[in-house]
């Protein structure tokens, strides 16, 4: 039962052409493990999994390379049997190299590391589950960033902030849940597609969540690091900036006081004593009512130090948010920018952190909308470790009711270029620490996943983890690479199956950007829950969140000339290009500009058109989203078949609800008619 929707893309199908299947045997048939250890172990039991269920063969293992097919090692157990350069390795890399001779057949895979070896393992899983040919492979692969990461934002009553699939696999009912092979599968995903780090709780820490670094609930963090262990994958914690306060037995969390210093350095031995190679901490503080060093008359370089010196003996890292801003802002303060604030607050701190002190950057400056400018933080700071934050779980984009596969526009954010050291200082060079030499950075994620059978909510979403995956370890992977490489390990490799996915997913964001907020604008959303369309939801709030229409025009003035000067936060040849009406890229007009609805884009319809023809499209091509599916009838297993069309349905339906508000809303505002003198209510 939910076999396949549980199994996502690790499916091992029984493959049934005989041909493929006998040269498939070749290689798999006897497997050599040299090397022993818990990640090793996982490689071994993996490959095992995959061939058998695949091929239908139990392959023998051994620990003797001379009669294997296929062989599994380090690079320090190897060298001398195959002939690779294994000083291009880097940690976790590894190599997959099909050696023939005196007519006998082997694959090594080997890793620079255990993990290397694993991640090779779940390759050539990948390799097969695509049909591919193993006949001369020569492959050398390094992962791009350090850093993989996931952040759950679960909570110990079961419930995940911002969550879409049910509750958490990790906690129900303030406990650890028991239900540990679901953790394992887990792991098992993750680490198929490279992550190597977990921040296991939400990054809000309430009451009991504190307690997740006392005595207490230490042994059970322990057991679920152990399991993440065994898949290469580091387990962090998000802390309470207060826990001096609220489980220290101290009257202040002051990052200068000498007494917090040490509660905070005999807290992280305790951890290291149950976790000897636990992560570190990921810490929100002054931020959304949490915490932080700000109550003390500290800055955020104070608060993170403080925390990274109780670490770094145990080589442990502290992953500090820039998510700061004022939440409790007037809507009649037209000075106070939101989207400035991180940048505000941080830049000026550049080379005041410890090093084992990693910023983590939302990727925009405000907070995951369909479409923002890249945060002008990366690349700002020369001497602080960063790291970029996305979204995976669907908040602004459709929370896996609708479907948004945003490879797209990950993609674009890692391509965007800072121009911090000239042309070609893209946020992936940014963050894979080349640009400035960082010690430690990386790419982490809020994750999708709860406790639903298929994941995600949606099937269709599961495509979000996998490819937000593939990219923390190649930025440079095409979203039409990953694309095809989910499609075929989730749905097979029928033709049209192929086809149709892949269209509907590379269009999917495009589709909902069109119905929902346009030209960068964001927000329009209900409040609190953040579904549907809401357009003044947020307008008179204290959130920073505005769009400002009114029945001239619409849009935040963010330039220096006559607005908040948020466009001065990015480097010049990026400032000169969003400053100026005539080259801001349309897609963020509303973000930088104030404009007349008149007002002409470069497509040369007026911005009210504009809304009205991408509202009505949208909802079309929602609906076509359905026609599409639907055609994958007989060539898709039931379940995953219904369930999807059902979400798809929805979403088409829901896609008129924003298309009517929406329009409506505007020509109220503007009394401007849809020139094609469509149906506005
Ligand atoms: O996106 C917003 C969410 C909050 C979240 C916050 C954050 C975890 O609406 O639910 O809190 O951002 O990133 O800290």
């Amino acid at each position: 039962e939910h076999k396949e929707s549980y199994a996502a893309w690790l499916q091992y199908k029984n493959i049934d052409d005989q041909t493929l299947v006998n040269n498939y045997k070749q290689w798999c048939g006897r497997i050599s493990i040299l090397g022993a250890s818990v990640v090793i172990e996982s490689a071994k039991k993996e490959l095992l999994l995959g061939i058998s269920s695949m091929l239908g063969i139990e392959p023998d293992c051994s620990s003797e390379p001379m009669q294997a097919s296929l062989v599994l090692a380090t690079n320090a157990s190897i060298v001398d049997l195959v002939d690779v350069d294994f000083d291009q390795l880097n940690d976790d890399g590894y190599v997959i190299k099909t050696v023939t001779s005196g007519g006998k057949n082997t694959i090594f895979l080997v890793g620079k590391n255990d993990s290397g070896v694993l991640y090779a393992a779940f390759h050539l899983l990948r390799l097969m589950q695509n049909r591919k040919n193993l006949q001369q492979l020569d492959i050398l692969e390094n992962p791009k960033n350090q850093l993989r990461m996931l952040n759950q934002w679960d909570n110990m009553d079961g419930s995940i902030e911002r969550g879409y699939a049910g509750n958490s696999i990790f906690y129900k009912e303030n406990e650890f849940s028991d239900e540990l092979n679901r953790i394992e599968d887990y792991a098992r995903l993750l680490s198929s597609v490279g992550i190597n780090g977990i921040a296991i709780n939400n990054v809000n820490v309430h009451k009991v969540e504190t307690d997740l670094i006392t005595s207490r609930l230490l042994p059970k963090v322990a057991e679920v690091a152990g399991i993440f262990r065994a898949y290469g994958i580091t387990t962090f914690l998000s802390v309470n900036y207060a826990s001096t306060i609220t489980i220290g037995n101290l009257s202040t969390a002051d990052p200068l006081d000498p007494k917090v210093r040490q509660w905070w350095k005999d807290k992280a031995e305790e951890i290291y004593s149950y976790i000897p190679d636990f992560g570190g901490f990921l810490v929100k503080a002054d931020s959304e009512h949490r915490p932080g060093p700000f109550t003390y008359g500290r800055n955020h370089a104070d608060g993170a130090n403080m925390l990274a010196e109780a670490l770094q003996p145990f080589n442990g890292v502290v992953l500090w948010r820039c998510f700061v801003y004022n939440c409790l802002q007037d809507w009649r303060d037209r000075t106070t920018d939101r989207a400035r604030a991180a940048y505000d607050h941080f830049k000026p701190l550049d080379g005041h952190f410890h090093d084992n002190v990693i910023l983590q950057i939302k990727n925009g400056p405000m907070d995951f909308q369909v479409r923002e400018g890249v945060s002008p933080l990366f690349g700002a700071m020369e001497n602080t470790n960063q790291m970029l934050e996305f979204q995976v779980t669907q908040e602004y984009t459709g929370q896996q009711r609708h479907l948004c596969y945003l490879v797209p526009q990950w993609k674009e954010v890692l391509d965007f270029d800072t121009f911090a050291k000239g042309k070609g200082s893209e946020v992936k060079k940014v963050v894979d620490g080349s640009l400035f030499q960082y010690k430690y950075s990386g790419i982490t994620a809020v994750s999708n996943i709860g406790n639903d059978y298929n994941w995600t909510g949606h099937t269709l979403a599961q495509a979000n983890l996998y490819g937000f995956g593939r990219l923390t370890w190649n930025p440079d992977l095409s979203a039409e690479t990953i694309t095809d490489e989910w499609i075929g390990q989730t749905f097979g490799h029928d033709e049209l199956v192929k086809e149709l996915v892949t269209k509907m997913l590379l269009k999917s964001w495009s589709i909902y950007e069109k119905y929902t907020s346009p030209l960068g604008v964001g927000w329009m959303v209900n409040p609190h829950h953040h579904y549907g369309p809401n357009v003044d939801g947020y307008e008179y709030d204290v959130w920073g969140t505005y769009h400002f229409a009114d029945w001239k025009g619409i849009g935040v003035d963010r330039t220096e000339k006559t607005g908040t000067g948020y466009t001065s936060q990015y480097f010049k040849e990026n400032t000169d290009l969003y400053e100026d009406l005539k080259t801001c890229p349309d897609e963020l007009l509303l973000f930088f500009h104030n404009v007349p609805y008149t007002h002409k884009l470069k497509s040369n319809v007026t911005v009210i058109q504009h809304i009205y023809n991408t509202h009505f499209e949208g909802v079309e091509e929602a609906e076509g989203l359905v026609e599409t599916w639907s055609q994958l009838k007989e060539k898709i297993d039931q379940e995953r078949f219904e369930d999807i069309l059902k979400r798809l349905q929805e979403q088409a339906n829901h896609s008129k609800e924003w298309r009517d508000i929406i329009n409506t809303y505007f020509y109220r505002k503007s009394g401007i008619k849809d020139e094609k003198n469509r149906k506005i209510y």
